[in-house]
């Protein structure tokens, strides 16, 4: 396997779920970590209990990713020691309310579609150039079973979801030939904030959503990300489609025993 001993790894979404538990793993990793988020305490913590158990460094950076001037302006802001981003993981997402089409809240939609997609494309804009002019990078997206499956009052967040499958496939075909690999994550239900923040608060809906099916762990994840970037350098993982054992589609239990 490959080691990760030194290298950079940024996160985006880095403050809870699945970011939160990639941070883990590449620190045990023995990776350098650059963290962004917008809740400033909840990142302060985890940079603080990362560097005391791991003792690797960690450079936090409290930012709205959908602000795309700042996202851009991200590589020249970086501490020397961790300009050289080797992973890059675009994990900060989400998605808002369950709403059909013809009662959907428009900015609801634009939140998804700028934090899922636009911010996306501008980190991959910001850090691609000098990940093609060192000839090494590893861009490891976080899709969904969204990004296979669309399902009613999924409209905006199924499209984003498709959309980080398509910026997956191009960026491999921009690449093709350097020693960047690309590789998608898509994970069925996990059990993080995600439905929280869909639901607005609302926990028993939250709840529900993983009901009878034991879903999975943000650390479940974290495995699978850390498999992609552990393979030797001919290997590249095009993606990884996991799901919860007793899960077979978007929508969960599709046929309740
Ligand atoms: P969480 O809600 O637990 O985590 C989302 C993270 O994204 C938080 O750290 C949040 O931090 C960050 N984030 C959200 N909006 C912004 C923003 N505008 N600027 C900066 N950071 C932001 O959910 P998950 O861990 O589950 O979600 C992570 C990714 O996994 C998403 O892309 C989601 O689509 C994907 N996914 C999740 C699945 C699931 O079932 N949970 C299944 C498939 C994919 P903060 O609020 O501090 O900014
Ligand atoms: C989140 C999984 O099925 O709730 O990406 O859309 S799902």
């Amino acid at each position: 396997a490959l080691a990760l001993t030194g290298k950079v790894a940024l996160i985006t979404g880095a403050s809870s779920g699945i970011g939160e538990a990639c941070a883990w793993r590449f620190a045990e990793a023995g990776c350098k970590l650059v963290l962004i988020a917008r809740r400033e305490g909840r990142l302060a913590a985890l940079a603080e209990s990362i560097r005391r158990e791991c003792g690797v460094a960690v450079h936090t950076i409290v930012q709205d990713v959908r602000d795309l001037e700042a996202v851009g302006r991200l590589p020249e802001q970086l501490p020397e020691e961790f300009k050289d981003v080797e992973l890059l993981v675009p994990n900060a997402g989400l998605a808002l309310g369950v709403a059909p089409i013809h009662e959907t809240d428009l900015e609801d939609a634009t939140a998804m579609i700028e934090t899922n997609v636009t911010s996306v494309v501008t980190l991959l804009r910001a850090f691609t150039p000098s990940m093609v002019q060192r000839n090494h990078g590893h861009i490891i997206f976080i899709g969904s079973i969204a990004g296979h499956e669309a399902y009613s009052g999924g409209a905006v967040y199924c499209a984003t979801k498709h959309a980080i499958d398509a910026i997956a496939t191009s960026v491999r075909h921009d690449l093709v030939g350097t020693d960047i690999r690309v590789t998608t994550i898509s994970p069925g239900a996990v059990k993080t904030e995600f439905s929280v923040v869909r639901f607005k608060g609302d926990e028993g809906k939250a709840d529900a959503v993983y009901e009878g099916i034991h879903p999975l762990l943000a650390a479940d994840i974290a495995d699978n990300v850390l498999y992609a970037a552990t393979r030797p350098a001919h290997v590249q993982v095009a993606e990884i489609l996991v799901l919860a054992t007793y899960q077979c589609s978007a929508k969960g239990l599709a046929r309740v025993l």
